[in-house]
């Protein structure tokens, strides 16, 4: 009897995990996916951070297989990660970005070679122009050379300009006079021919820096060097995307024959102490916790807003598909966006389309569905 009575408990067990199995499988497949989503439109990507390419953040890395069909490394390829001693180089992190990018068919766009930021500590001490020549020369030959074909694209330039259009003051424009910029993408296309060359740059969809940016691509392109697209950051708060000046950008810059990106895309829950726009690294506030309204979650009405613009950014991106070739989110969820730290330290924002879970927000399905409403128009 007890027999028997255990025999049908363990069916019972049997039946009842059978029956959960199902349910978290049934659940996962039910998430659409960016990258299948806009798989006809344009690339979706993700930055992805240190822990995610080494592969300890398991969650995140699920995440990114499933959703993204391109990564830039957040930090792992930057100067003073890449290059920490004159002539010294640490590929780890790169090469493991790139064996888990091609391992997994996602395409790697390299960030980036020529930055006036998070530049390595020696090049604070670099006095004479010749050092900085020859910093650039190697820097360039060297990661951009062993990369060659094997991540799809480079970001050769970031951030050269001012807000007004003129050159950022940097020890690359101080020492080498403007030409720098052109001199950067043909050590570039030398050293990596077979990998897709850009600049990228923040606010450059506002008009003034905008005609600084197109002045810098027709200047690459009068010298017969290859500039393959332009990358417009896309760090905007969540009320006020500046959609119109968004529009104006993709037919300019598509006009110069090159394509468009959306490469850093986030939208921001919160005010900057400014009140604007900005990217600025050095750009920092102190703590407040005024300055920190939703520490404990996300009211609805905000996360409506928030939906709201990713809404409209991905019509008029669907609306532009033909000149656009991806669309990178900083980050795969809201808890490891930068934006948590920055432009004053210690907030909870979120601005991504997965919530610190790792579950789809509300904005991740208003982008999803800003597809099936393309598809209705067209046909
Ligand atoms: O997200 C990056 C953050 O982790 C770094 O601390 C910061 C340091 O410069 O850079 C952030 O990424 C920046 C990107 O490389 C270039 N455009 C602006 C991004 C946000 O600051």
């Amino acid at each position: 009897m007890i027999k028997r009575y255990s025999y049908i408990f363990i069916i019972t067990l049997a039946a009842l995990g059978c029956a959960t199995n199902k349910k978290t499988t049934t659940q996962a497949t039910q998430t659409p996916s960016l990258k299948e989503t806009f798989k006809d439109d344009f690339l979706t990507g993700t930055a992805m951070s240190a822990r995610q390419i080494e592969g300890k953040d398991t969650a995140a890395v699920r995440l990114i297989k499933q959703q993204f069909n391109a990564v830039t490394p957040e930090n792992s390829m930057k100067a003073e990660m890449i290059e920490p001693e004159w002539n010294t180089y640490n590929f780890d992190m790169a090469d493991k970005l790139v064996a888990f990018a091609a391992k997994n068919n996602i395409k790697v766009n390299a960030h980036t070679l020529i930055w006036h930021s998070q530049l390595p500590a020696f090049m604070h001490h670099v006095q004479n122009a010749d050092s900085v020549k020859q910093y650039v020369e190697h820097h360039i030959n060297t990661v951009a050379g062993r990369y060659d074909g094997k991540v799809y694209s480079w970001d050769v330039v970031n951030e050269a300009l001012n807000e007004d259009g003129t050159l950022r003051n940097s020890v690359f424009l101080e020492k080498l006079g403007p030409d720098y910029i052109v001199d950067a993408f043909r050590l570039a296309q030398q050293a990596s021919p077979h990998s897709k060359l850009y600049y990228n740059d923040y606010n450059i969809e506002e008009p003034e820096k905008r005609a600084g940016a197109i002045a810098i691509i027709k200047k690459i392109q009068a010298a017969g060097v290859r500039i393959d697209g332009v990358g417009i950051q896309g760090h905007w708060r969540a009320d006020n995307a500046p959609l119109a000046g968004i529009e104006e950008s993709i037919k300019a810059f598509a006009a110069l024959g090159i394509e468009v990106m959306f490469t850093e895309l986030d939208l921001s829950v919160l005010r900057n102490p400014w009140d604007n726009n900005t990217a600025d690294v050095s750009a920092t506030a102190k703590a407040d916790p005024g300055m920190n309204p939703y520490a404990n979650s996300l009211p609805d009405s905000v996360a409506q807003i928030q939906s709201k613009s990713y809404t409209d950014l991905f019509k008029l991106f669907l609306k532009y598909k033909k000149n656009i070739s991806r669309v990178t989110f900083w980050g795969v969820n809201d808890g490891q966006s930068w934006l948590n730290n920055w432009p004053v330290s210690g907030r909870t924002n979120y601005p991504l389309l997965f919530d610190r879970n790792f579950n789809p927000k509300p904005a991740f399905y208003s982008v999803i569905a800003t597809a099936s409403s393309n598809k209705a128009q067209t046909h």
